[in-house]
């Protein structure tokens, strides 16, 4: 849908108050943005080293090799590798962060936060060989956390959760050479590998690349969510509402955006404390109102129905309220413009993280050692500020919906009774035609959520069961897909299934990191099946990506066997050989391979062929 820049109700009313106003957006800045780089759109442009920068003309006319003899396929394959290893590190430095509580938790230092999930605790410790006879929850989660952290700088071979894998799926990796070894390992390996005059081979630049990725998926990404269970709790269904209007006019308006819940976790705990809601109340407001923004909104929405105000678009739009006393960061995601539009009203715009410091940020330093006195204070100084708010300019869009979230692989194993069996049964009998999992981020190249919402609506219409994390999973949560009620939408046996089990036809499974959890369950399915993860009547998609981050994400999945439909174009066309090797080639190595596909109709099309094929192949 081109021109429209949003189908989110909510997101339009902003716009115009936006406009009206004459503040600025992302939208307004894509546009100051046009043209874009034709060799940046290509990835034909290298700045390595000081020789360049270089860029190939796509054309042929002008120059076809930088300074140093690098042809377009070697540069493109470079930055895409580059790419990769920027969004591992980011969800995997994630992951780090959260074990890293844990410990400090086991080993007394850390008091405000406690283990939430003891059994999970216990699983993990069994899963990397810690005996748990006779020990305390204390001693297990001090060597547990000890073991995950040395998955990052490993010897071991390979990763712990490797073995989850079907071993067909193993071999695959041993045979290709892209075993994942240390978290950390493969990122410094792909930036060593990147550096002037190292590795100049497409398709081994390439090969590394999904090492990378899956060193994120099966290491980092996947330690961040299971070590976020263990201290915060394994998500169950619960209920919330989303978007703009979960905004409230009396009460002191808290966003918090951002990525990890070790702060979101004590913003929620510290908004409960009564002294604050006097503090509030004494002020004039209501109470306090926290609302989530982008992945740390959905880990609260999660783990406690915490409202979700929004996906990564509706950032700006959220300040442009008028309503918002503070927006608080901790990394990822964050537009570096918050600082100036926050500015334009009374809105405190907190950064926390030493990591991520932004112009027009008010600095409150957060770490786990004094979480929870720094969250009250966060929340005091947004109580200070609630007399500030300018009422004449404040505008909160009607717009929210109910959703229900929290479908964590335990969560889905408990409404199917346990095993995995009646999903699987009823793949067999075809109620559920296939398993598509969306994913990602927004951009504005993409009409807000236009690709989100009408993928997963053609795909639950012809019965694929859709799963969902990341500002795919807000984006469905906005448009009603996340409720139980959302069934009528979908095909006759898709609905049967989820009036059976009173479950929506979309599944909230979590934040970007917990696309683990959805590897988790094809990785299950495929050893209950005695196949390999390529093999399963599954997909994956990516309809409005922006981030590294999602680039890493995709890489893992595809190197994992899954077909991925990428909805926004990778910086890639600039080389055939890079597109051919990611398109097509990756179909022979590793079974999965990508397709790019903006129109979200047509991309639903590319998966329901891929899953009717794969159940041909299976005989079912
Ligand atoms: Fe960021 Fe995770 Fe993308 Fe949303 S989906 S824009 S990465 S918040 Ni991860
Ligand atoms: Fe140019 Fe080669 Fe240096 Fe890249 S590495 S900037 S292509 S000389």
């Amino acid at each position: 849908m081109k021109g429209t820049s949003s189908i989110d109700p909510a997101s339009l009313q902003m716009l115009k108050v936006a406009r009206d106003g004459g503040l600025e957006t992302a939208w307004d800045r894509y546009l100051a943005q046009q043209p874009q780089c034709g060799f940046g759109e290509l990835g034909l442009c290298c700045r390595n080293c000081n020789m360049g920068p270089c860029r190939i003309d796509p054309f042929g006319d002008g120059p076809q090799k930088g300074v140093c003899g690098a042809t377009g396929d070697i540069i493109v394959a470079r930055n895409l590798l580059r790419m990769i290893a920027a969004g591992a590190a980011a969800h995997s430095d994630h992951g780090r962060d959260i074990i890293e509580t844990l410990r400090g938790v086991a080993a007394g230092e850390i008091k405000d936060y406690t283990i939430k999930d003891e059994n999970k605790l216990k699983a993990l410790a069994r899963e990397f060989g810690i005996s748990t006879e006779g020990e305390t929850v204390q001693a297990i989660a001090e060597k547990l956390a000890e073991a995950a952290l040395e998955e990052f700088g490993t010897r071991k071979g390979y990763l712990q959760a490797i073995d989850r894998v079907p071993s067909k799926r193993k071999e695959i990796w041993e045979k290709l050479g892209i075993m994942p070894r240390g978290i950390d390992r493969e990122v410094v390996e792909a930036m060593h590998r990147t550096h002037f005059g190292v590795d100049n081979d497409p398709a081994n630049l390439i090969l590394h690349g999904l090492r990378c990725s899956l060193s994120d998926g099966w290491g980092g990404s996947l330690l961040a969510t299971e070590f976020s269970d263990v201290l915060f709790g394994t998500p169950r269904p619960v209920r919330g509402r989303s978007n703009l209007g979960v905004l409230s006019k009396e009460a002191v308006n808290i966003l918090v955006h951002g990525h990890e819940p070790i702060l979101s976790e004590m913003l929620v705990a510290a908004a409960k404390d009564p002294g604050l809601i006097s503090a509030a109340r004494a002020k004039g407001a209501s109470g306090i109102n926290l609302a989530g923004m982008c992945c740390t909104g959905n880990e609260i929405l999660m783990r406690h129905g915490v409202p979700v105000a929004g996906n990564f678009l509706q950032q700006e739009l959220a300040v442009i309220t008028g309503a918002l006393e503070a927006v608080v960061v901790d990394v990822q995601c964050i537009m570096p413009a918050l600082g100036q539009l926050a500015a334009c009203y009374h809105t405190k715009f907190i950064s926390t993280s030493p990591k991520a410091k932004f112009p027009g940020a008010i600095h409150i330093p957060f770490n786990e050692h004094n979480a929870l006195e720094t969250a009250r204070e966060i929340i005091r100084q947004a109580i200070e500020n609630y007399p500030n708010r300018d009422k004449n300019r404040v505008f909160i869009p009607e717009e929210t919906t109910a959703y229900v979230a929290g479908f964590s692989v335990e969560a889905i194993l408990s409404a199917l009774g346990g095993t995995l069996t009646p999903l699987i049964e009823a793949v067999k009998n075809k109620k559920i035609r296939g398993i598509a999992a969306l994913v990602g981020c927004n951009n504005p190249k993409v009409t807000q959520d236009y690709n989100h919402v009408n993928m997963a609506k053609a795909l639950i219409a012809r019965d694929v069961l859709v799963v969902e994390t990341g500002c795919a999973a807000i984006a469905s949560a906005k448009a009603g897909l996340l409720l139980p009620e959302a069934a009528e939408l979908a095909g006759a046996g898709l609905a049967e299934v989820c009036r059976a089990l009173g479950l929506p036809p979309v599944l909230h499974m979590g934040s970007c990191v917990d696309i683990s959890r959805i590897l988790t369950v094809a990785a299950a399915l495929a050893r209950e099946l005695g196949v390999d993860i390529a093999d399963l009547p599954v997909a994956g998609a990516a309809p409005e990506w922006m981030s590294e981050k999602a680039v890493s994400i995709g890489a893992y999945v595809v190197a994992s066997g899954i077909f991925t439909v990428l909805g926004t174009v990778p910086p890639v066309l600039g080389s055939n050989v890079v597109a051919d090797l990611l398109t097509r080639q990756a179909k022979d190595l590793v079974g999965g391979y990508f397709a790019v596909e903006t129109d979200p109709f047509k991309a639903a099309e590319l998966i329901i062929a891929h899953i009717d094929a794969k159940r041909a192949a299976l005989g079912i």
